[in-house]
């Protein structure tokens, strides 16, 4: 039975411990790791780690610069592609060095540290630290919602860029489930799966319609939005608009092309530096991950594979989800 769940103060923000709530029992007991329990952070209801309570304040404190570049999503809605993209508008295609440093080490994902389990991962550098570091003009990859970004932003003491990218909710929901299979080792169903996400329970920066709402509803001014389906259907002309908002709108139409080509989901699979396989194949080397070997994160990368896995219910309650999301953003979704 759910025990009634207690609220603490943490830097400001009120904590509800979730840990005994019933669908988090049944996730907790398909997973290796995160022990310590699950969180809300109040009002807006974001799930994190227990663990994550103790960086909250060094998140809220951080030094942001003017001239930072901030890459906030959901997981799974194309970041890293976007990542990528950003990476190489802002150090001149320079695809010689993307082919031979890891994405992870050219720029910094800040909460890393945050939402990792450090028992299986004890060997990760601060990425806190390592984020704060950086020379500038630094880029930040971040999946917090937009009201946990560090208190600079929010306040508008310092006005970095951000790009936010979106997915649509139903490709997330399975991307998320691979993901946490192979990296964090859950053994559940699918469908299992599914219940936790629609109720703002799939792990950690859920619930996934509350967060995208958080950007598009910041009134942030210094932002572009992006969608992974905008990506897929006109990549080029994505890469363009990215680089107006970059001010480096200096590439021919060769280079451009060249960078189509760099991002193109084969080269992505196809590239160490990209493709996270180090990762993926640690975490099955560890025991953290309920993959066979050889399991990808670049995974399938199409839009509408959610056809596959969800029922015509299931698939009717995300629809209600959408809809309320496209009226209060007016965000318009394409899913198939
Ligand atoms: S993460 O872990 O949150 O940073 O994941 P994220 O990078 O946001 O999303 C991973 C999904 O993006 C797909 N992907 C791509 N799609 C198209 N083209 C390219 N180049 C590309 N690179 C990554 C990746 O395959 C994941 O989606 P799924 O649906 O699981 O394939």
């Amino acid at each position: 039975m759910t025990q009634p769940s207690s609220t603490e103060i943490e830097d400001k923000h009120e904590i509800e411990d979730i840990t005994s709530n019933s669908l988090i029992q049944e996730l907790m007991c398909n997973l290796p790791g995160h022990k310590n329990g699950f969180i809300k952070v109040k009002p807006y209801d974001f799930v994190f780690l227990t663990d994550t309570k103790s960086y909250l304040k060094r998140i809220r404190e951080f030094e942001v610069r003017d001239d930072d570049i901030w890459i906030c999503s959901f997981p799974k809605c194309g970041t890293t592609w976007t990542q990528e993209m950003i990476w190489c508008l802002m150090n001149n295609l320079d695809f010689k060095t993307a082919n031979k440093v890891d994405l992870d080490e050219r720029m910094a994902f800040f909460e890393e540290t945050a939402i990792t389990d450090l028992k299986y991962c004890d060997f990760m550098d601060d990425s806190i630290e390592q984020a704060a570091n950086m020379p500038s003009p630094r880029i930040i990859k971040t999946h917090l919602p937009f009201q946990m970004l560090p208190d600079q932003i929010r306040t508008r003491d310092k006005n970095p860029k951000i790009i936010h990218v979106y997915r649509n909710s139903r490709d997330v929901c399975v991307s998320l489930y691979h993901h946490w299979k192979i990296l964090e080792g859950f053994g559940g169903s699918f469908d299992l799966w599914a219940k936790l996400f629609l109720e703002g329970l799939g792990g950690y920066y859920c619930p996934f319609w509350k967060h995208v709402e958080s950007y598009y509803l910041s009134r942030y001014d210094n932002i572009m939005f992006l969608t992974y389906e905008d990506m897929k259907r006109d990549l080029k002309g994505i890469i363009l608009d990215a680089s107006c908002f970059l001010g480096c709108d200096k590439y021919s139409e060769n280079e451009i092309a060249q960078l189509e080509q760099h991002l193109s989901f084969k080269n992505f699979q196809n590239t160490p530096t990209l493709n996270k396989q180090h990762h993926v194949d640690n975490c099955y080397k560890v025991g953290f991950s309920n993959q066979t070997e050889g399991a990808a994160f670049v995974r399938k990368g199409i839009v509408g594979d959610w056809k596959n896995y969800l029922s015509h219910e299931m698939s009717e309650k995300f629809r209600e989800e959408d809809r309320i999301l496209c009226t209060v953003t007016g965000l318009v979704i394409e899913d198939e």
